[in-house]
């Protein structure tokens, strides 16, 4: 493999940028001469470039890792405006943002690379003040009274009432406000007051936890996330307020019984697409979407989404399947997705999905996912595995309908419901609601050491009494 390492260092005199500037690529030989452009180094300032190269054997697969990760971390390092040398740079590749950050303001646009397929915007976040109400006891300074930039992060005090910090990392840029006293003022929650400047439209989220900035009505970026919490570590009810005449934006936090100081910590960031990675794009996909848990025991949980069977123009009938994409410390992961396609002789594959919890006890998550026989019409659920490598897709556990009515909707709820009998092995519940003539039944499947028992406890409608439809839904309190 014709790779070498590739590094350079720009030591920047402001002590305030030390750390900011180093970065490594690296690139194969064909790319050696043309303009560095992996890694996030077409992001970095083109003033530091190329200060020496270092050429060597290609490193060992550990080694070239340890060195893309790398490579990946240096991209979110902060750097200095070569136009505006009291404005730092956040480029973030992940999000396709590049942001201009300042003591006490910041602005977001849409990063060279994505500006080709979208019109250029951006959204700029003025710190007005902090107290309560309209009253605003904290004014920001226009020069920062203190600033420290490290790596991905950086830093503004605004003499000792609170300070402004920034993050920048694959999750998004995150402004917080770090209130060191609290805004005199006897009634009200706290508020941080920013004035908002953006030529995309605002939207507010009803539950006050984010706000959509859209163009043309479809979502580009997004301000949310916002959590709070004091000095003990306590989290505190925290919302987004947009004003009326959608120019200002008020992040307010309930400190009635907060210990200061407190940490107030909103995130921007742009939603993840996920489209079909299938052969065929289908435009079922995602009518189903159900939470996995956590199927290969790294922490993070897991989602499934599923598309349903189509056909084309001629005819051709695509498949139903369902994809398994893996969390991460970064969010979602997009990319590579366990592909499960459905059983033969089945339709509607992923109609009902559901994680089951961990059935087996082996540390990794387990799922639920219904079909339909096409032959007979019954309906049927399969129990997939988790793993140490991820969801197994083979030979997943039968769960056929014990009522072998195909009127009985046998699937058409399907849920994890914790571990019922206390066992340790986590159990789950089918419902069947069109079972004898619509009066409906559940059924419960106890997890074991060897996976999912087949046969179920029967919970018959109690009551019994005409079409109740009893097992249209099904949920675990426990979960
Ligand atoms: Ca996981
Ligand atoms: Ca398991
Ligand atoms: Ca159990």
């Amino acid at each position: 493999m014709g790779a070498f390492l590739f590094e350079f260092y720009r030591h920047q005199p402001d002590a305030c940028y030390s750390g900011c500037w180093s970065r490594w690529g690296l690139f194969s030989s064909q790319e050696a001469s043309a303009k560095p452009s992996a890694g996030g180094l077409a992001n970095g300032p083109a003033a530091g470039l190329a200060q020496s190269a270092v050429s060597r054997a290609a490193p060992a697969t550990d080694e070239l890792a340890a060195v893309l990760a790398d490579v990946q971390r240096r991209a979110y390092f902060l750097y200095q405006s070569s136009e505006h040398s009291a404005a730092t740079i956040a480029d973030n590749p992940d999000q396709g943002l590049i942001s201009t950050l300042g003591a006490a303001a910041y602005t977001v646009a849409v990063s060279a690379d994505r500006a080709k397929a979208s019109r250029a915007w951006q959204l700029s976040l003025k710190l007005r003040g902090i107290g309560r109400g309209d009253k605003l006891k904290f004014l920001p300074e226009d020069t920062s009274t203190g600033t420290t930039c490290q790596e991905n992060k950086a830093a503004y005090a605004h003499g000792a009432a609170f300070a402004v910090d920034y993050e920048n990392s694959p999750a998004g840029l995150r402004q917080n406000y770090t209130l060191f006293q609290r805004p005199a003022g006897r009634s009200g929650p706290v508020q941080v007051q920013l004035a908002l400047h953006t030529n995309l439209q605002v939207a507010g989220h009803a539950d006050g936890q984010a706000l959509s900035l859209r163009e043309a009505g479809k979502e580009v970026l997004r301000y949310a996330g916002l959590r709070a919490w004091d000095a003990t570590g306590r989290v505190l009810a925290s919302r987004m307020q947009l004003s009326a005449d959608e120019k200002t934006v008020a992040l307010v936090v309930d400190d009635a019984r907060a210990t200061y100081p407190l940490v107030i910590d909103p995130l921007i960031t742009t939603p993840i697409t996920i489209a079909e990675p299938g052969p065929k794009k289908r435009t079922t996909f995602g009518h189903r979407i159900a939470g996995a848990g956590d199927v290969n025991g790294d922490g993070y949980d897991d989602v499934l989404i599923a598309a349903s069977d189509t056909a084309n123009n001629s005819g051709v009938i695509y498949k139903s399947r369902a994809y398994l994409y893996y969390g991460s410390k970064n969010g979602l992961v997009t990319a590579n997705p366990t592909v499960l396609v459905a059983p033969a002789n089945t339709r509607a594959f992923g109609q009902n999905m559901a994680g089951a919890g961990d059935i087996d006890n082996d540390g990794y998550d387990d799922v639920l996912i219904s079909a339909e026989s096409i032959s007979s019409g019954s309906r049927r659920v399969y129990f997939y595995r988790g793993s140490g490598t991820g969801l197994v897709t083979e030979d997943p556990t039968l769960l056929a309908s014990p009522g072998s009515n195909s009127g009985d909707y046998f699937g058409n709820s399907v849920a994890g419901v914790g571990d019922i009998d206390g066992d340790s092995y986590n159990d789950v519940m089918v419902g069947a609601f069109g079972n004898n003539n619509y009066q409906g039944r559940a059924y419960l499947y106890r997890g074991t050491s060897l996976g999912i028992n087949t046969t179920p406890v029967i919970i018959a409608n109690p009551v019994n009494t005409g079409e109740d439809w009893f097992g249209v839904s099904v949920a675990g309190l426990a979960m």
